[in-house]
């Protein structure tokens, strides 16, 4: 695996961070977030898995040293009972509206542009192979428009035997590729070690943000550590292009709302931030309409109403 092109957040170009998106994929930008914005937020997450009997007793929690005897993942059941505490929490859906951020992801995307409302948490136990996240591209996952880039920002330093991510270097110029779906909780590309391109990967610290394109092949490395390994993810994108309505949106059977997630929130400023920018929705919202009566079978039609409710 070669490590990955880096550049300190303090020498960030327009051009520097366009270059290498269009050459590489990818870029790691090291030092973008100050400790004051990570730490808090790595705090109040641990809090939540504290309590949740996650960690090994005797230990500051954020230690994030890990009772395996407790071991889960999506999609068990006492998984999603705490991430969705976590998920509740403001300070984790501030963290990629941090000015910083922003300034470094408008040199990418632009003025225009949307923070995607749902990030997405990763806790992942030590020494459990099935929770590794295999090789994917976050377009299979997000559809709408492909020129949408993800950023992977650890909550703590990530060497690799804690598991950060690593990409398939150039691999965003393969287009859509085919991915596994029978009997994975996850689609997953198992063919990524013989598509060309090298691996590249390494040690992320808190503070730094890798960033790649949509299309981009990534993976995480095994966490092989005693630690629990926790960070964030999000995307980003220029609001007028394509946006699927499902990133807005809580389309499953979970109950999820946003009224019920900015119900404890204490500041009304990222609440519906979203719903004031003119989105370019693909479905738009009369084609939800159309497709929460008429789509076949009855579940999808069930599905496009969810998000009809939820975003119109
Ligand atoms: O953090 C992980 O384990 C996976 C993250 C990922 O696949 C992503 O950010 O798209």
């Amino acid at each position: 695996m070669k490590p990955f092109h880096e550049i300190e957040a303090k020498e960030l170009t327009p051009r520097s961070v366009c270059s290498a998106m269009s050459e590489d994929g990818y870029l790691l930008i090291r030092a973008v977030l100050p400790g004051s914005a990570v730490d808090p937020v790595l705090g109040e997450v641990m809090q939540v898995i504290a309590a949740a009997g996650w960690l090994l007793p005797g230990y500051d929690p954020v230690e994030r040293m890990a009772n395996n005897g407790a071991a889960c993942g999506d999609p068990d059941p006492e998984f999603k009972r705490t991430y969705q505490e976590v998920f509740n929490l403001s300070a984790f859906h501030e963290l990629p509206h941090h000015p910083a951020l922003r300034r470094a992801m408008k040199m990418l995307v632009g003025d225009h542009m949307l923070v995607h409302p749902k990030p997405i948490g990763r806790l992942i136990f030590p020494q459990c192979d099935r929770l590794t996240v295999h090789a994917h591209q976050d377009y299979r996952f997000m559809g709408g428009d492909p020129e949408c880039f993800t950023a992977w920002i650890p909550l703590h330093d990530c060497p690799v035997e804690v598991g950060p991510l690593r990409v398939l270097e150039g691999s965003h110029r393969l287009g859509i590729v085919q991915h596994e779906d029978q009997n994975l909780h996850v689609p997953e590309i198992s063919a990524a070690d013989t598509m060309g391109g090298e691996w590249a990967g390494g040690r992320i610290n808190a503070g730094d943000v890798l960033i790649f394109h949509s299309l981009t092949v990534h993976a995480a490395a095994p966490n092989l550590s005693k630690q629990l390994r926790i960070s964030v993810d999000c995307r980003f994108q220029d609001y007028r292009r394509v946006l699927n309505p499902a990133n807005l949106a809580f389309a499953g059977d979970s109950g999820k709302s946003w009224d019920k997630i900015y119900s404890g929130w204490p500041s009304q400023n990222l609440k519906y931030y979203w719903k004031s920018l003119p989105l370019n929705l693909k479905p738009s919202i009369s084609e939800l309409r159309e497709l929460a009566t008429n789509a076949e079978p009855a579940a999808m039609r069930t599905r496009y109403a969810k998000i009809l409710s939820q975003v119109s």
